[in-house]
This record gives C-alpha cells, structure tokens and sequence, in this order.
C-alpha cells in the first residue's frame, strides 16, 4: 500500500511530538502541504516551528479541534486527504489533579474532529487516512513479565489513559460503523527536544542544571520503555503512507529502565557535560509520595512494524539521552521561556503537596 497526500491536517503540531512530526515532514515532503491546527495551550509552544514556519508547504491555524465551524471551514479550504491527530491534554499528574480537560479535548474533540472527517470524506473517490495518535497506556499496567500487542484488550488505570482509550474506541467505532479510513498507533514514552519540563526527563535535566531537587516518585522501580522522538516521528510517516486502512500499530524502542535507574543516567550525564564531580547531582533525589495507581510498567510488541513495514528505531537510550541531554544544556532560553507563571502554579500543587517545594 502507498498512499501520498497532498493535503495534511495536523493537530497539536505545536506540542512535543506534534512539532517534531512537522519538522521531519515538511522538509521531507515539500509537495505535501501541512496546516498545523493548535489551540496553543500551556503545552503548544509555536518557537518549535521556528526553522519551517516560512516553508511554502507548512500553515498554521490558531484553533481548538472542538470547533465544529472551523474544521469544517478548513476542511473545504484545504481538501484535505488525511489527518494527523495529536492534539491532547498529555501529562498523567495533570489529568489526576483535574481529568476535565482530558476528557473535553481527548474525547469530546476527537469525535469532532471524526465527524468533521467523516462529512468531508463522504463519497470521496481517493484515498483519505485519519491517523490517530494514541498511548501504550490504554492497556493499563504490566508486572514484570510479558509485553502489550494489538490484541491486548484495554485497561486504562488514570483519567489521562481513559480519555485515550475512548478516543481510540471512537476511531475504530467510526471505521466500523461509517467506514471512516483509519489508522492508529500506540506508543511508549517518547524524549527527545521540545518536551515540556513536566515530563520526567526535561524535569530531571531541567532541575539538575538548576540545582534543584529531583522528585522520584514511590520508590522509583516503576518501568518505562523509552523511545527517542525522532525515531517515532519517523515511524508515524511510514504508517500514514504504507499502512492499511482499519490497521493498529505499536511503536517501542525496547528500551525498557526503571524510572531511579534514568535518573541516575540522566544526572551522570548531566554532570559529565558540565564538568562537574562524577556522580554529584544524585544528591539531588528525593523520593516523594508515588503517584495515584501508578502503572507500574509498560512494554510494546514492536515486531510487526519493524517486520511488515520495515521501521527500526536508530537509537538506543544511551545514544538518545545523550543527545537529548545536550540539546537542553544548549536551549537554557527555550527552556526559560516555557517555564511562565502558569507552570510554576502547577509544579507547586503538584509537588508541595508530595513534600518537595
Ligand atoms: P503535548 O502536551 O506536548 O502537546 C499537545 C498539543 O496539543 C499542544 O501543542 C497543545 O496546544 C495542543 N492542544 C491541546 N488541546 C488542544 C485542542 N483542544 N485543540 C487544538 N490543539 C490542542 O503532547 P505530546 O507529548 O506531544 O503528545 C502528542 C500526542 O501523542 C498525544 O495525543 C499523546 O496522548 C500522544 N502520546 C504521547 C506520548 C509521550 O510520551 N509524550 C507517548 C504516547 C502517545
Ligand atoms: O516528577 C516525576 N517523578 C517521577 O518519578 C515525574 C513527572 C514522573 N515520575 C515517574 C512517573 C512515571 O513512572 O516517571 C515516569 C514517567 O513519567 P511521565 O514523564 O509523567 O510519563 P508517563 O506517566 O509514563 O506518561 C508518558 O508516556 C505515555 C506521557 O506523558 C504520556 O503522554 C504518554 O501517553
């Protein structure tokens, strides 16, 4: 199957994995044209675009994908042949503190945005796709044996993982029942440049370059599979134009670490690039109270994509912490300017009431 669009609607293309998905597509497809729809929440930061924001084949449009009007609007302007579908509320904490978002902009906009497709594409004689983008995290939590595949049924355990799982039964509903063309992808933990210093990676290099204290949460044994971004954003372009209608597709870097572990790594890392006393900034850890029904791990069967469609992630943890490491101790004012008052508020109700202030 090969499937080349001429019109792309990317939403969230302004948040971490958005910004660094239209980054790799605009340069490398510039017959492509991408309109990049973003309600700039706290998360969407358009200095990610700099460097393709005057590119003949990239637009953007300040919106929300709950506004029916407007994607309809958009939809007739651009004829657009597929969907890119980040937009999100993203951070767990966030969504265990107040799942409202999560379920507004998850759920509720996600069927807007179905139901825009879907009235755009009726009767349509080419082909379209609706990529939707989704988490490991609908499969809910792994002990330590065994890996999630396609077939493993859902078990969202945060409001954040539940909005996900929705939005993932409305797409395959909206295959099934009007015969919407989609795809869908389910991804372990991405890192990489131009994530928001409330993930666990920016914070802890963040924080290390500050001084300041390293929370861990519970007793940091929880596992992760950690997948570098650039390699994801890679695989997202091959699924949109190689994969079958109505096909799900799991990407993992088998890259799998214990969260106290990483920290460590990152803080050596820290400490080697900036010359400090090998091992100094692990001083900074404090462990915290855990998060509420914390997953204690998740692992991806990433086989059919490498076997069927031939993607394979490029770099292992150790050769992407070390580039992700670099590209924040070079971005201090990229970093700064992310970190407004709204951040600060929630970094002390999330932290001050786990007793790190
Ligand atoms: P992010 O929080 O960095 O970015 C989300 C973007 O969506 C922001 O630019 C924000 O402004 C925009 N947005 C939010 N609400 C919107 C709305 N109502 N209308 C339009 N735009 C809106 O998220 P991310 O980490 O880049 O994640 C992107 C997608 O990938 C999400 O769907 C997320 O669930 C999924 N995902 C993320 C990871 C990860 O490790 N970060 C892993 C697996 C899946
Ligand atoms: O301060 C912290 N201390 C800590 O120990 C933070 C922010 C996190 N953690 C732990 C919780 C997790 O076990 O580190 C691990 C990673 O946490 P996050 O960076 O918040 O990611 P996670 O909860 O695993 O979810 C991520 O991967 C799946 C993304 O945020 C989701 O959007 C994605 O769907």
């Amino acid at each position: 199957m090969s499937f080349t669009p001429t019109s792309v609607l990317v939403t969230g293309g302004a948040g971490f994995i958005g910004s660094n998905y239209l980054l790799h597509v605009v340069r490398a497809w510039p017959e492509t044209l991408y309109v990049n729809l973003d309600a700039l929440t706290y998360a969407g930061n358009l200095a990610n675009l700099a460097s393709v924001e005057d590119a003949p084949n990239y637009r953007f449009i300040h919106g929300d994908i709950n506004d029916a009007e407007l994607l309809a609007r958009l939809f007739a302007e651009n004829a657009f042949e597929a969907v890119v579908h980040f937009a999100a509320e993203s951070h767990v904490d966030r969504s265990i503190l107040d799942p409202t978002a999560f379920v507004t902009t998850n759920v509720h906009g996600t069927l807007v945005l179905l139901q825009a497709a879907r009235t755009a594409w009726d009767g349509a004689g080419t082909p379209r796709r609706f990529h939707h983008i989704s988490t490991d995290e609908v499969f809910g939590s792994l002990g330590p044996e065994g890996v999630f595949t396609a077939e493993t049924p859902y078990a969202p355990r945060s409001p954040y993982a539940a909005s996900k799982a929705s939005a993932d039964h409305l797409v395959r509903a909206f295959g099934t029942t009007y015969h919407l063309p989609y795809v869908i992808t389910n991804t372990s933990n991405n890192y990489g440049p131009y994530q928001f210093p409330e993930k666990l990676i920016p914070l802890v290099i963040r924080n290390a370059m500050k001084g300041e204290p390293i929370p861990v949460y519970g007793n940091g044994q929880n596992v992760r599979d950690w997948l570098y971004v650039e390699d994801h954003v890679k695989a997202l372009d091959i699924v949109l134009r190689r994969a079958e209608e109505g096909s799900t597709w799991l990407i993992g870097a088998d890259q799998e670490i214990n969260n106290l572990d990483l920290v460590h790594l990152l803080l050596d890392e820290v400490d080697r690039v900036t010359g400090k006393h090998a091992g100094s900034s692990r001083a900074l850890i404090r462990f915290v109270a855990d998060r509420p029904g914390h997953d204690f791990r998740y692992a991806l069967d990433s086989s059919p994509i490498e076997d069927q469609l031939g993607w394979k992630p490029e770099h292992d943890l150790n050769a992407g912490i070390r580039r992700t490491v670099a590209w924040y101790l070079d971005n201090v004012p990229w970093m700064d300017a992310v970190l407004d008052g709204a951040y600060r508020d929630y970094y002390s109700s999330q932290y001050g009431s786990r007793g790190m202030n």
